[in-house]
């Protein structure tokens, strides 16, 4: 199966942990209005934290398009009651603000996280107030309010634009004092993006693991999930679009911030047991089996980036399309990666159970050398072949470096890569 890979990734990482929302706003775009009297409020965070939220997500100003910007005072007293109440009965409370000041009474009302849309830029403050409350911070990825949203929402690449603006918060942040692992960084589904980005970040969302914060994952709800379904259909229509996209990015984000708890858990519970299945997956027994033998051992995802490496492989032949390459033949250089179970041969300091590299190294070179045919290409493809006929191998990235090709212009070296699992 093709995901393999992907899934052994999603199965070395944890399930995401789910962050339920609680809007204390008369406006928000989602839940406007139903969570406004503290009580009811305190009602559904409970209700939250029983069907599977492990931080319940407080916020006191919508930040919906069009929205009115909310005083800090107005925003606190809001919050700061379904904050204390929430934290009075052990329930973890993150503060979803904009604002230092308010962030600062939220903990001091029992918050422990500060969840900060404007990645600390509509605050000045907000940097130096989290380093000083030392609560983990969410920096989430912004370019401005949402008045400003039509002229700051195009991307050269917006996976790679929003990545690169965030690890530009970061550093922000830890010029700040915040301590880099208390800091989390989240795209910022539908700020300044439009569908497109939205799609787009998702189907990158691996790009954010390079920043090396923690990930959150604020999808639930948001207009570019509506416009999948019928014109008019009810917000809460949004909750299966939102529990699927929970599912697809379980292995790549550590949270999920998300108002239908209960929908984005059970889809979670079908992510972690295909994820459980694939860390099972057994090793493959002779090349190209459909079928792994009984006594295979389980392939362990932890060893997914096991490798033996051999570079610089020296090896004459005459390979090419031109006369006399054929007739002279010239040196090939080659690199070659096999991926493989490492864990059985250290843990018995055996040769057997992994690949004697010198001779992978012959065999490599005695391919590389036998008969001549046109291309790098395909001198790469047999290379591979006699990479994947150990057993253990997995998979191979192979390099095949042609020094003197006949190039007339002066050049260092011309080299083609593959890469080739098991089928
Ligand atoms: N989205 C909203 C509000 N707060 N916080 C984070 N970290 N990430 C988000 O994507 C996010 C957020 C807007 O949605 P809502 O009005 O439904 O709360």
């Amino acid at each position: 199966m093709s995901a393999r890979p992907e899934l052994r990734a999603a199965a070395a990482a944890a399930r995401p942990e789910l962050w339920g929302v609680l809007n204390v706003t008369p406006d928000s775009f989602s839940d406007g209005g139903r969570f406004v009297d503290p009580d009811a409020a305190l009602a559904q965070g409970r209700r939250l934290v029983a069907e599977g939220a492990s931080v319940i997500d407080v916020g006191g100003e919508s930040t919906r398009p069009g929205a009115e910007p909310v005083a800090p005072q107005v925003e606190r007293e809001r919050v700061l009651p379904v904050v204390a109440a929430l934290a009075a009965e052990g329930i973890r409370v993150s503060i979803d603000t904009m604002n230092a000041s308010t962030a600062a009474a939220a903990v001091e009302a029992g918050a422990i996280i500060v969840n900060d849309v404007s990645g600390g830029l509509a605050d000045p403050a907000m940097l130096e107030t989290v380093a000083q409350l030392g609560t983990p911070y969410v920096l989430m990825h912004w370019r401005g309010p949402s008045s400003t949203w039509d002229a700051v929402s195009e991307y050269d690449w917006a996976p790679q634009d929003v990545a690169n603006e965030l690890l530009g918060r970061w550093h922000a942040a830890l010029g700040a004092g915040v301590q880099p692992e208390r800091l989390w960084v989240d795209p910022g589904l539908g700020f300044a993006k439009r569908a497109e980005h939205n799609w787009q970040l998702l189907a990158e969302l691996g790009t954010l693991r390079s920043i090396g914060a923690r990930v959150l994952l604020g999808a639930s709800r948001k207009r570019f999930l509506g416009a999948l379904l019928p014109d008019g259909a009810a917000v809460e229509e949004r909750d299966l679009l939102t529990a699927v996209v929970s599912a697809l990015a379980a292995g790549h984000v550590d949270a999920l911030r998300v108002h239908d708890v209960r929908a984005s858990a059970r889809a979670l519970d079908v992510w972690q047991s295909i994820a459980d299945a694939a860390e099972q997956t057994p090793v493959f027994g002779g090349s190209y089996t459909a079928s792994p033998p009984a006594d295979a051992p389980a392939r362990g995802d932890r060893a997914a980036s096991d490798r033996i490496t051999l570079t610089g492989l020296r090896a004459f032949a005459h390979h090419g399309v031109f006369d006399h390459e054929r007739r002279d033949g010239q040196e090939f250089v080659i690199d070659v990666t096999a991926h493989l179970d490492l864990r059985g041969a250290a843990a018995y300091d055996e040769l057997a159970s992994t690949v004697h590299y010198g001779e992978l190294a012959e065999q490599v070179v005695a391919a590389v050398e036998g008969d001549p045919v046109d291309l790098i290409e395909t001198v790469a493809e047999r290379v591979a072949g006699v990479v994947l006929r150990h057993g253990a191998v997995w998979q191979t990235e192979v390099t095949v470096h042609k020094p003197q090709a006949p190039i007339t212009v002066p050049f260092a070296d011309v080299s083609v890569t593959i890469v080739r699992g098991r089928s």
